[in-house]
C-alpha cells in the first residue's frame, strides 16, 4: 500500500500540523482549505496559528516542496478530513463542515483512494460522511453497500493531541483506526505509519468515534468533580488546592484541578455529542458539562463578595479589578471559549470603566473585550484593588504571592 499523494483538509490545529509531519516524511501533501488567507501564508512557507516549532516544520516543507495549500480538492490517494464540528445553540453537532468537505473531494476521488474522517464527530459521522460521498458518486462504490469490495475505502482516525505538544504528541501518541470494513482499517493503519511511533489500534468506525469522545468526557467529568469540590470547600473554610494534594496521595486517587471553567474546542463541546445522541442515559455527562459551565458564574460571585467586602470598609472607594490571564489554560495564547474572557467581560459589565488584564502571551484584546477592558502589563495588575488569577500562566506562579492583599485566585498558585 504505497500512498504518493496526501491531501489533508481543513488546515487548522490538526490538520496543519498532520500536513506538515507527513510532509516531512517526503510525502507530496495537498493541504485544502477554503481560507484563502490561510492558503497564502502556507504557501509563503509561514502559519496562521500558534504551536510551538510548527512554524519551522511547515516552513521545511513548503520550501522543499513537499506541501502546497489550495483552496479546491485535487486528485490524491489519501484524504484526511480535519474540519471543526462544533455545536448548534442547542447542543446538537453540526456536521456542516463535514458535508461540505466531503462533497467537495466527491468529484477527485478514484479507484482505491482512502477517506479519513479526523474531526471528533458524533457517533454515525464517518457512516454518513461516506453516505454524502456515494451520493455524489454513483460511479463509485463505498464500504456501506460494498464491504471488503469497496472502491473507496473509509475510516475514522480521531486525532487526540495536546494543544501546545502537538508536534510531539502527533508522533508519539497512540491511534485509534476505526474502518468502516477490516481492509479499510488495514489501508488507514498503514497511512498512519509514515509518522506514528505509538500503535495503531484497530476498531471499527462507530467504536473509534466514541472512544474519542470519551476521553474527554472522562477529563470534562474529573474536572466537574474537582470544580465541585472547590465549591463545597469554599463552603467548609477548606483549602481545595491542599486537600487535594493530600487525597490523591492515596494510591488509587487522581483528582484533577479545580479552575474558573472549562474552556477551548475540545472538552467543552466533545461531551455534548454523547448526550445529544442519549439524552436519558447521559446523566454524569450532561451534570458535568453543567458544573464546568456554570463555574464562572461561581466566580465572579466570590469577586462580587471580595468588593463588597472593601466597599463596607469604605464605601466610597474607587475600586480597580486586575484580571491575570485570558487564555483558555496555561501558558498558550488560545483564547477559544476562554472562562477567563467571559469572567472579564462579565466583569466589566458590572463594573465598567474599573477592569483591567494582564497576559504575557495575548498582544492584543479579543474583539469581545474591545472598549470594556483594556490591556496592561502584569506589573500593573499587581496595584488593582482586587486581583484575580483566571489563568495559571509561569508568569503568575513567579508573584510574590505572601505579599498580595486582595485576591480572587481561581488556580490555586497563591499557596
Ligand atoms: N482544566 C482544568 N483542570 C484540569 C485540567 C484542565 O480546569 O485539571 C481546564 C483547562 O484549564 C482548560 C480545559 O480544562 O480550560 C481544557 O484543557 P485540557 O488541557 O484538559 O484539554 P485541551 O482542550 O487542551 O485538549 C484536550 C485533550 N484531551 C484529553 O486530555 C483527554 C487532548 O488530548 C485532545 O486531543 C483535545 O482535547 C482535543 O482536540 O479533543
Amino acid at each position: 500500500m504505497s500512498f504518493e499523494t496526501i491531501s489533508v483538509i481543513g488546515l487548522g490545529y490538526i490538520g496543519l500540523p498532520t500536513a506538515a509531519v507527513f510532509a516531512s516524511r517526503k510525502k507530496k501533501v495537498i493541504g485544502v482549505d477554503v481560507n484563502k488567507n490561510a492558503v497564502d501564508t502556507i504557501n509563503r512557507g509561514e502559519i496562521h496559528i500558534v504551536e510551538p516549532d510548527l512554524d519551522m516544520v511547515v516552513h521545511a516543507a513548503v520550501t522543499e516542496g513537499y506541501l502546497k495549500a489550495v483552496t479546491v480538492p485535487e486528485p490524491a490517494d489519501a484524504f484526511l478530513i480535519a474540519v471543526p464540528t462544533p455545536f448548534k445553540g442547542d447542543h446538537e453537532p453540526d456536521l456542516g463542515y463535514i458535508e461540505s468537505a466531503s462533497k467537495a473531494i466527491a468529484p477527485v476521488l478514484k479507484r482505491g483512494d482512502l477517506v479519513i474522517l479526523e474531526s471528533t464527530s458524533p457517533v454515525g459521522a464517518t457512516e454518513q460522511m461516506a453516505a454524502w460521498m456515494a451520493e455524489a458518486r454513483p460511479d463509485l462504490t463505498f464500504p456501506q453497500t460494498h464491504g471488503e469490495e469497496s472502491d473507496i475505502r473509509v475510516a475514522h482516525c480521531p486525532e487526540r493531541v495536546l494543544p501546545g505538544h502537538v508536534l510531539r504528541e502527533l508522533v508519539q501518541n497512540d491511534r485509534v483506526i476505526g474502518g468502516m470494513t477490516t481492509k479499510c482499517s488495514d489501508k488507514a493503519a498503514a497511512l498512519y505509519k509514515t509518522f506514528v511511533e505509538g500503535e495503531c489500534v484497530i476498531t471499527n468506525a462507530r467504536t473509534a468515534e466514541m472512544c474519542k469522545l470519551t476521553e474527554n468526557s472522562f477529563r470534562d467529568v474529573n474536572i466537574a468533580f474537582a470544580n465541585e469540590l472547590s465549591i463545597i470547600c469554599d463552603k467548609l473554610d477548606i483549602n481545595v488546592w491542599e486537600l487535594i494534594r493530600l487525597a490523591n496521595r492515596h494510591p488509587r486517587v487522581n483528582i484533577l484541578q479545580p479552575g474558573p471553567g472549562v474552556g477551548g474546542h475540545c472538552i467543552a463541546v466533545d461531551p455534548w455529542f454523547i448526550v445529544s445522541k442519549s439524552p436519558a442515559e447521559s446523566k454524569i455527562i450532561r451534570a458535568a458539562r453543567e458544573v464546568n459551565d456554570k463555574k464562572p458564574e461561581w466566580v465572579l460571585h466570590k469577586i462580587d463578595q471580595k468588593i463588597n467586602d472593601l466597599l463596607a470598609m469604605d464605601k466610597d472607594m474607587d475600586i480597580v479589578i486586575g484580571c491575570l490571564g485570558l487564555s483558555f489554560k496555561a501558558d498558550i495564547d488560545d483564547i477559544r471559549e476562554s472562562p477567563a474572557v467571559e469572567i472579564c467581560k462579565q466583569l466589566s459589565a458590572r463594573y465598567p470603566g474599573r477592569v483591567l488584564v494582564a497576559d504575557p502571551n495575548v498582544a492584543d484584546l479579543p474583539n469581545e473585550l474591545l472598549g470594556l477592558t483594556e490591556l496592561v502589563d502584569v506589573a500593573e495588575i499587581l496595584k488593582a484593588d482586587v486581583i484575580v488569577v483566571l489563568v495559571d500562566h509561569k508568569e503568575f506562579k513567579k508573584l510574590d504571592w505572601a505579599n498580595i492583599k486582595c485576591y480572587v485566585d481561581t488556580r490555586g498558585i497563591s499557596c
